[in-house]
C-alpha cells in the first residue's frame, strides 16, 4: 500500500548557505503540500536514533556530527505518491549523480552535506514524520 506522504528534513549545509526558501519553493512547486514543519536542531542522541539504521556504516560518526552542527527544517509533505516522487524531485544522494535539477544537483555540496533528507519508505515515512511531530502539530 502506498500513503500520500514523506518526510523531509532540510540539512545543516543548505541552511547555512541560505537555501530554505528555494528548496521550500522547489518542494511546494512540485506538487508537494505541508502537513507539518518545524525549525529546529538536532541533539545527538536525536541524530543517532534517527539515523541508526546507518549505526555500523563507516560514515555514521561524521553524518551524527554534520546533522547536529547546526538547525534543520523538518517537515511532512502530501502529494499522491509521495516517497517515490520526493526522492525523484531531490535526486541521488551523491549530488555529482543527481539529475539536472534536482534539489540535491542545485544545492548539495557533496555526498555527505547534500542539502536534503527524503524517506525512502512509506513505513520509514510514517516513523519518521512520527518521530519529529506530535499528531496535533500535523494538518
Ligand atoms: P537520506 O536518508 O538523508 O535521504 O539520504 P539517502 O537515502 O539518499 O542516503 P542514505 O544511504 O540513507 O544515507 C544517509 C545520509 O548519510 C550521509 N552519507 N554520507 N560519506 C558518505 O559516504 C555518506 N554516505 C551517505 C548522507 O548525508 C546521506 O544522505
Ligand atoms: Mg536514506
Amino acid at each position: 500500500m502506498t500513503t500520500n506522504r514523506t518526510f523531509t528534513m532540510i540539512k545543516p549545509d543548505a541552511v547555512e548557505n541560505g537555501h530554505i526558501g528555494a528548496i521550500l519553493e522547489k518542494i511546494t512547486a512540485a506538487g508537494f503540500k505541508i502537513a507539518a514543519m518545524k525549525y529546529t536542531h538536532l541533539s545527538v542522541r536525536d541524530a543517532q536514533a534517527f539515523y541508526a539504521i546507518h549505526s555500523e556504516r563507516p560514515f555514521f560518526g561524521e553524518l551524527v556530527e554534520f546533522m547536529t552542527r547546526g538547525p534543520i527544517v523538518a517537515a511532512i509533505l502530501e502529494k499522491d505518491n509521495a516517497v517515490e516522487d520526493f526522492r525523484a524531485l531531490i535526486g541521488a544522494t551523491n549530488p555529482s549523480e543527481a539529475a539536472e535539477g534536482t534539489i540535491r544537483k542545485l544545492y548539495a555540496s557533496n555526498i555527505a552535506e547534500n542539502a536534503v533528507h527524503g524517506s525512502d519508505s512509506d513505513e520509514n515515512a510514517a516513523i519518521e514524520g512520527a518521530f519529529h511531530f506530535a499528531a496535533r502539530e500535523v494538518f
